[in-house]
């Protein structure tokens, strides 16, 4: 058994609260229990963790990074926020624990957005870029990490 971490980034806490048409409806502890279920389905489990702090999410990206070379972690699951447009840092961060998989998560399609969010400094260094499914998206990008697992059905 081994464990993908979910992380989040600046203001997704308030997910489900606030800009329900942007955003939808549903909580980030709706999110966390639907990616734990499809994960304890695999025989494998989540963790979860969001922060509004450039440098908690980088330490969590490291620390996932050592999870990940011990066989303890199949991955990460990262929905940066506003941090996708401006983080160098977080860029870094990720390309420093390669070839740790990571899939990058916006629930809105920020193509249809402003102009500031069509750039992002994560994806270059993501395995996979997951844009615009609503809440959903999370839980594709964590089967796509499932299915790169050591040992996943066929
Ligand atoms: O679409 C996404 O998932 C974003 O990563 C969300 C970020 C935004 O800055 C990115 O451009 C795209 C914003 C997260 C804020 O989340 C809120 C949720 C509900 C209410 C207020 C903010």
């Amino acid at each position: 058994m081994s464990t993908i971490l979910l992380l989040n980034g600046p203001n997704l806490n308030l997910l489900g609260t606030r800009e329900p048409a942007l955003y939808g409806s549903t909580t980030l502890a709706d999110v966390q229990a639907l990616c734990e279920r499809v994960c304890q389905t695999a025989g494998h489990s989540l963790e979860a963790f969001q922060s509004n702090h450039e440098g908690a999410l980088i330490d969590h990206i490291h620390s996932a990074g050592q999870r990940f070379k011990s066989g303890e972690l199949l991955g990460v699951v990262f929905n940066p926020g506003a941090y996708t447009h401006t983080s160098v840092a977080l860029f870094d961060a990720i390309t420093g624990v390669a070839p740790m998989p990571l899939m990058e998560v916006h629930i809105s399609n920020v193509h249809a957005r402003e102009a500031f969010r069509h750039h992002s400094y994560v994806s270059p260094a993501a395995a996979g870029v997951i844009i615009g499914l609503g809440v959903e998206g999370y839980t594709v990008a964590v089967q796509a990490l499932l299915r790169r697992a050591p040992n996943a059905p066929r």
